[in-house]
Protein backbone atom coordinates (compact mmCIF):
# COMPACT_ATOMS: atom_id res chain seq x y z
CA UNK A 1 0.00 0.00 0.00
CA UNK A 2 0.88 3.61 -0.88
CA UNK A 3 2.07 5.65 2.00
CA UNK A 4 -0.36 8.66 2.72
CA UNK A 5 0.10 11.79 1.19
CA UNK A 6 0.39 14.03 4.39
CA UNK A 7 -0.92 17.94 3.60
CA UNK A 8 1.53 20.60 5.36
CA UNK A 9 -0.70 23.35 6.89
CA UNK A 10 -0.42 26.27 9.67
CA UNK A 11 -2.77 27.60 12.27
CA UNK A 12 -2.06 30.59 14.44
CA UNK A 13 -3.68 31.33 17.87
CA UNK A 14 -3.12 34.93 18.73
CA UNK A 15 -3.27 35.07 22.09
CA UNK A 16 -2.58 38.37 24.52
CA UNK A 17 -3.46 38.71 28.63
CA UNK A 18 -6.10 36.81 29.00
CA UNK A 19 -8.00 36.84 25.67
CA UNK A 20 -7.40 34.55 22.19
CA UNK A 21 -8.14 36.50 18.88
CA UNK A 22 -10.03 33.79 16.75
CA UNK A 23 -11.53 34.05 13.26
CA UNK A 24 -15.29 32.50 12.10
CA UNK A 25 -14.35 30.75 8.69
CA UNK A 26 -16.36 32.27 5.76
CA UNK A 27 -15.47 29.72 3.23
CA UNK A 28 -13.61 26.64 2.37
CA UNK A 29 -12.49 23.42 5.12
CA UNK A 30 -14.24 24.11 8.29
CA UNK A 31 -16.71 27.46 7.05
CA UNK A 32 -19.14 27.90 10.03
CA UNK A 33 -16.90 27.56 13.02
CA UNK A 34 -14.67 29.35 14.70
CA UNK A 35 -10.73 28.48 14.51
CA UNK A 36 -7.21 29.96 14.39
CA UNK A 37 -5.51 31.40 11.19
CA UNK A 38 -3.59 29.49 8.89
CA UNK A 39 -3.74 27.36 5.98
CA UNK A 40 -1.80 25.60 3.16
CA UNK A 41 1.86 25.55 3.19
CA UNK A 42 2.88 26.37 -0.02
CA UNK A 43 5.17 24.25 -1.84
CA UNK A 44 9.14 25.41 -1.13
CA UNK A 45 8.09 28.03 1.41
CA UNK A 46 9.21 28.05 5.45
CA UNK A 47 6.89 26.54 7.53
CA UNK A 48 7.07 29.80 9.95
CA UNK A 49 7.02 31.89 7.30
CA UNK A 50 3.26 30.75 5.87
CA UNK A 51 1.71 31.00 9.68
CA UNK A 52 2.96 34.88 9.11
CA UNK A 53 1.27 34.92 6.05
CA UNK A 54 -2.00 33.48 6.70
CA UNK A 55 -2.12 35.48 9.44
CA UNK A 56 -1.59 38.47 7.33
CA UNK A 57 -3.53 37.50 4.98
CA UNK A 58 -6.64 36.33 7.06
CA UNK A 59 -6.94 38.92 10.08
CA UNK A 60 -4.25 41.68 8.38
CA UNK A 61 -2.00 41.64 11.68
CA UNK A 62 1.86 41.44 11.57
CA UNK A 63 3.14 39.01 13.87
CA UNK A 64 6.07 40.23 15.95
CA UNK A 65 6.64 37.02 18.05
CA UNK A 66 5.69 33.49 17.57
CA UNK A 67 6.48 30.69 18.19
CA UNK A 68 6.25 26.70 17.25
CA UNK A 69 4.01 25.14 19.86
CA UNK A 70 2.70 22.30 18.70
CA UNK A 71 2.37 19.03 15.30
CA UNK A 72 -1.34 17.84 14.66
CA UNK A 73 -1.93 15.10 12.54
CA UNK A 74 -5.25 15.36 11.64
CA UNK A 75 -6.73 12.03 9.63
CA UNK A 76 -10.59 10.85 8.50
CA UNK A 77 -11.78 7.45 8.01
CA UNK A 78 -14.17 8.40 5.49
CA UNK A 79 -11.57 9.54 2.84
CA UNK A 80 -8.01 8.10 3.84
CA UNK A 81 -6.43 10.42 1.51
CA UNK A 82 -6.92 13.56 3.40
CA UNK A 83 -4.17 13.20 6.05
CA UNK A 84 -3.24 17.04 7.52
CA UNK A 85 0.29 17.74 9.34
CA UNK A 86 -1.14 21.24 10.99
CA UNK A 87 1.90 23.12 12.19
CA UNK A 88 0.33 25.04 15.28
CA UNK A 89 2.15 28.44 16.75
CA UNK A 90 1.08 30.69 19.22
CA UNK A 91 1.76 34.77 18.46
CA UNK A 92 1.67 37.35 21.67
CA UNK A 93 2.79 40.49 19.68
CA UNK A 94 1.40 41.97 16.56
CA UNK A 95 1.48 45.22 14.70
CA UNK A 96 -2.24 46.13 12.74
CA UNK A 97 -5.86 45.85 13.63
CA UNK A 98 -7.78 42.67 13.08
CA UNK A 99 -9.65 43.15 10.17
CA UNK A 100 -12.19 40.74 8.37
CA UNK A 101 -11.03 39.55 5.39
CA UNK A 102 -12.67 37.15 2.53
CA UNK A 103 -11.97 34.13 4.56
CA UNK A 104 -12.65 35.45 8.59
CA UNK A 105 -14.82 37.03 10.54
CA UNK A 106 -12.29 38.12 13.53
CA UNK A 107 -13.32 38.26 17.20
CA UNK A 108 -11.05 38.44 20.77
CA UNK A 109 -12.72 35.78 23.11
CA UNK A 110 -11.99 36.12 26.95
CA UNK A 111 -9.38 32.17 27.42
CA UNK A 112 -12.61 31.50 30.04
CA UNK A 113 -15.07 31.53 27.15
CA UNK A 114 -13.80 30.14 24.15
CA UNK A 115 -16.39 28.89 21.41
CA UNK A 116 -15.66 25.24 22.03
CA UNK A 117 -18.73 24.16 20.60
CA UNK A 118 -18.93 25.93 17.37
CA UNK A 119 -15.02 24.89 16.98
CA UNK A 120 -13.18 21.73 15.91
CA UNK A 121 -13.98 18.76 18.65
CA UNK A 122 -10.28 18.13 18.88
CA UNK A 123 -9.54 22.19 19.82
CA UNK A 124 -10.62 21.70 23.40
CA UNK A 125 -8.12 18.66 23.89
CA UNK A 126 -5.37 21.28 22.68
CA UNK A 127 -6.18 24.60 22.99
CA UNK A 128 -5.94 24.52 26.88
CA UNK A 129 -2.39 23.61 26.78
CA UNK A 130 -1.61 26.37 24.10
CA UNK A 131 -2.93 28.67 26.68
CA UNK A 132 -0.91 27.59 29.23
CA UNK A 133 2.42 27.52 27.26
CA UNK A 134 3.02 24.06 27.17
CA UNK A 135 3.78 22.42 23.78
CA UNK A 136 2.37 19.31 22.57
CA UNK A 137 2.26 16.91 19.85
CA UNK A 138 -1.23 14.60 18.49
CA UNK A 139 -2.86 12.68 16.23
CA UNK A 140 -6.76 12.60 15.44
CA UNK A 141 -9.07 10.54 13.49
CA UNK A 142 -12.38 11.85 12.83
CA UNK A 143 -15.12 9.89 11.26
CA UNK A 144 -15.32 13.18 8.21
CA UNK A 145 -14.35 16.26 7.13
CA UNK A 146 -17.22 18.33 8.59
CA UNK A 147 -18.24 21.49 7.07
CA UNK A 148 -20.85 24.09 8.87
CA UNK A 149 -22.00 21.40 11.09
CA UNK A 150 -19.66 21.07 13.73
CA UNK A 151 -20.64 17.29 13.40
CA UNK A 152 -17.08 15.62 12.80
CA UNK A 153 -16.51 12.75 15.41
CA UNK A 154 -13.33 12.42 16.83
CA UNK A 155 -12.99 8.00 16.98
CA UNK A 156 -8.85 8.54 18.33
CA UNK A 157 -7.11 10.46 19.71
CA UNK A 158 -3.65 10.50 21.17
CA UNK A 159 -2.15 14.25 22.39
CA UNK A 160 1.40 14.25 24.08
CA UNK A 161 2.77 17.16 26.07
CA UNK A 162 6.22 17.76 25.03
CA UNK A 163 9.00 19.49 26.45
CA UNK A 164 11.05 21.03 23.20
CA UNK A 165 9.47 20.52 19.23
CA UNK A 166 12.26 18.94 17.15
P1 LIG B 1 -7.48 26.18 4.40
O1 LIG B 1 -8.35 25.09 3.87
O2 LIG B 1 -8.26 27.37 4.90
O3 LIG B 1 -6.75 25.59 5.70
N1 LIG B 1 -7.67 22.87 10.32
C1 LIG B 1 -8.08 22.51 11.54
N2 LIG B 1 -8.02 23.20 12.67
C2 LIG B 1 -8.48 22.58 13.77
N3 LIG B 1 -8.43 23.26 14.92
N4 LIG B 1 -8.99 21.32 13.78
C3 LIG B 1 -9.05 20.62 12.64
O4 LIG B 1 -9.56 19.39 12.73
C4 LIG B 1 -8.58 21.22 11.45
N5 LIG B 1 -8.47 20.83 10.16
C5 LIG B 1 -7.93 21.86 9.48
C6 LIG B 1 -5.73 24.08 9.34
C7 LIG B 1 -7.47 24.91 6.71
C8 LIG B 1 -7.16 25.51 8.05
O5 LIG B 1 -7.93 24.79 9.02
C9 LIG B 1 -7.08 24.18 9.97
C10 LIG B 1 -5.71 25.36 8.51
O6 LIG B 1 -5.37 26.46 9.34
C11 LIG B 1 -9.79 18.58 11.64
O7 LIG B 1 -6.33 26.56 3.50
Amino acid sequence: MEPKKKKLYTLCLIHQGDKVLLGMKKIGFGAGQWNGFGGKVESGEEIDHAAQREVLEEVGLTVTDMNKVGVLNFEFESDQNKVMEVHVFKATQFTGEPIESNEMIPQWFDVAKVPYAKMWPDDQIWLPLLLADKKFTGTFLFDQPSSETYSAKILKSDLIEKISLN
